[in-house]
């Protein structure tokens, strides 16, 4: 049988049945940007392929996913982080115009290219850890035109730098200056939704829902308005305090509800019978300083899966690094290491809706892959500051980084 690729010599991590799924001195083979054959060496002599590579015994996981990221954004908030160094709080610094609102305006003022050229870093950043797939939020808009220019601007970096954009409307990220919440959350949901649906720019809609942002009211208004118009649901929920917004979006068969560290138990109940998958964002809870884990334990027992993500974002977790965040899952929020890789890769695919396509290593998925330079998987999350990326496969094709 004839097929493009075959890699041999090569030890797989597929994620597939329980755990890991590793399967050492094994080979694989792809054809037409899917896989065709997974196995331990020499069970794929019956194959003809084009290319042969010889992996030296090299490790392969599926591409990384990051499920969660704020990537497209113009200017530049160091000098908040510098403020809050010297005890300035986040409540007076959005008092004197900072925080989201300052990103809304830089990115406000940047036109297509400017934004594009200020996120791209990011991206290739993302890139050159062995990320294939990434979803970006809008969310600093914050009016149509300009969630639209985000949007785009995602569109356009995830095919120049080859890798696949997922993006998500979040124009309910903050209330704009200016207005008032309420009429502001109508406009999302009879003006921006039905708008960013019928362009096609985007495959679900998001909200922060906080004490500092928007109830659940709201959330659920969002929610009416996304289902209208056949998007699929996310929810930034219970990071600050218990706003019981994972539990609505669950109930609404949410994909994914995030950060969720003052998640309780009707939360996770709801979430485990709905399948919604908890992201973890353990770069904020780093980056904030924050002291309220997430109810790992709880999730754990309740088998409600869960996925990691840098939540790359200017406010609350610069962060670019999946592989420091899987660090920071094992370290902070002492996940084991099977759990930190299944969080950027089956189970990241889960929280995207895209989990019967990528993040694992199966016949007929697609055959994006990071192959990487160590001696363990364990070697994935264990190091610090360390990249060990060989190269991506990108739908089949090297990638070399
Ligand atoms: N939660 C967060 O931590 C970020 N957005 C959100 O919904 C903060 C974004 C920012 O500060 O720019
Ligand atoms: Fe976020």
């Amino acid at each position: 049988m004839q097929c493009d690729t075959l890699w041999t010599n090569v030890h797989l991590i597929t994620l597939c049945g329980d755990g890991l799924g590793i399967l050492r001195d094994g080979e694989l083979a792809a054809h037409e940007g899917r896989i065709l054959h997974v196995g331990p060496a020499g069970s794929g002599a019956h194959l003809q392929p084009t290319r042969r590579i010889d992996g030296e015994g090299r490790w392969i996981s599926p591409g990384l996913i990051d499920c969660h990221t704020h990537l497209v954004y113009a200017g530049n908030r160091a000098n908040e982080f510098e403020q809050r160094l010297q005890g300035v709080s986040y409540a007076d610094i959005a008092r004197a115009g900072g925080g989201i609102v300052s990103t809304v305006r830089a990115t406000r003022a940047a036109d297509h290219q400017e934004l594009a050229r200020q996120s791209r870093p990011r991206l290739l950043a993302m890139r050159a850890e062995g990320i294939t797939t990434l979803e970006v939020k809008s969310g600093y808009g914050l009016t149509l035109d300009d969630e639209r220019k985000q949007l785009q601007v995602a569109r356009a970096l995830g095919e120049a730098c080859n890798v696949h954009v997922v993006p998500t409307f979040l124009g309910a990220h903050a209330v704009p200056p200016g207005r008032e919440a309420q009429e502001y959350i109508d406009e999302v949901c009879t003006v921006m939704i039905p708008a960013i649906a019928a362009e096609g720019l985007a495959e679900a809609v998001d909200i922060f829902c906080e004490n500092i942002a928007f109830s659940t009211a709201q959330a659920s208004q969002v929610f009416a308005a996304a289902e209208a118009h056949g998007l699929a649901i996310k929810i930034h929920a219970e990071q600050l305090s218990n706003q019981h917004g994972a539990e609505l979006a669950a109930r609404h068969g949410a994909l994914s509800a995030d950060h969720v560290e003052h998640l309780d138990a009707a939360g996770i109940a709801a979430m485990a019978e709905a399948g919604t998958v908890a992201v973890l964002l353990p770069g904020a809870f780093y980056f904030t300083r924050d002291t309220t884990l997430p109810p790992i334990a709880a999730l754990r027992a309740a088998g409600v899966p869960l996925a990691l993500a840098t939540d790359c974002n200017p406010g609350t977790s610069p962060l670019t690094s999946p592989l420091l965040a899987m660090n920071m899952g094992a370290t902070l929020f002492r996940l084991t290491v099977e759990e930190c890789i299944a969080g950027f890769t089956r189970h990241a695919a889960q929280a995207l809706g895209r989990g019967d396509r990528i993040g694992r290593l199966a016949v007929g998925m697609d055959c994006d892959l990071a192959i990487w330079d160590i001696d363990a998987p364990a070697d994935l999350v264990y190091r610090i500051g360390f990249n060990p990326l060989h190269a991506r496969v990108v739908r089949g094709q090297p990638d070399p980084v």
